[in-house]
């Protein structure tokens, strides 16, 4: 009880409104390609309830899956989005960026909470086609680092790191994909929740020969019920 008492009071000393940063880039070969040349831009109307929202908004649980898939209204941005090709094997980064849709500059993540990429296969074998509300698989986590002792103040591993990279595993089978990055700070109140997600439409080429498994439906982990996604007791400021 005292525990939840300590969360609530310090996230009513953070500022109402804060800056967020969204995924705007992959990095292929060490190289951070343009903004939104693969990653599909976020292109919405401005809810009526909740007035106009920044491009850098996070999405929250109560908001539609499809939201939260690939972000706000990202789907209607994929015919304008290229297709990156990567190979099974090779590393690759992902960029965050802030500010706003005039003008966004690059950020390591400045939130706690874990960052992941997942990757999903275009049910048609066109990305292009694909709205990402099929089935998933989780390729890299950076999580919370181990060796801090419990009784310790926790690092997550992407907080503040310029240089978050993944691998495309070796066994992928060929195809067109949405590269999914996600991450999720969770807030005391599962409804203050943020994730911050965005996609890639990448061709993978190799070998193939793997089963990707577990293959999970968004709204299946992504609800407002999974105790996983509350609690977190020392949110940023
Ligand atoms: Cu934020």
């Amino acid at each position: 009880m005292e525990r939840t008492i300590f969360c609530l009071l310090l996230a009513s000393f953070l500022p109402t409104v804060q800056p967020h940063y969204l995924w705007y880039s992959i990095i292929l070969k060490g190289i951070v390609t343009p903004p939104f040349e693969y990653v599909r831009n976020v292109s919405y109307t401005a809810l009526p309830e909740t007035g106009s929202r920044s491009i850098v908004d996070p999405v929250f649980l109560r908001d539609p899956v499809h939201d939260y898939a690939c972000n706000r209204g990202a789907f209607a941005n994929a015919e304008n989005t290229s297709i990156a090709t990567l190979d099974a094997g090779e590393e690759f980064g992902i960029q965050a960026a802030t500010g706003a849709r005039a003008r966004l500059d690059p950020i390591a993540p400045y939130h706690e909470g874990p960052v992941a990429v997942y990757l999903s296969r275009a049910p048609t074998g066109n990305v292009r086609e694909y709205d990402g509300l099929g089935e998933w698989f989780k390729i890299g986590e950076l999580g919370l680092d181990m060796s801090v002792p419990l009784n310790q103040k926790q690092h997550w591993l992407a907080r503040d790191n310029e240089h978050i990279r993944f691998t495309v595993p070796e066994t992928t089978p060929p195809g067109e994909y949405l590269l999914r990055m996600e991450q999720i700070y969770p807030w005391p109140d599962r409804n203050d929740t943020q994730i911050f997600v965005n996609c890639a439409q990448v061709e993978i080429v190799g070998q193939g020969g793997g089963t990707p498994a577990p293959l999970v439906h968004l709204e299946d982990f992504l609800d407002l019920h999974n105790p996983a996604l509350s609690g977190w007791c020392t949110p940023d400021s």
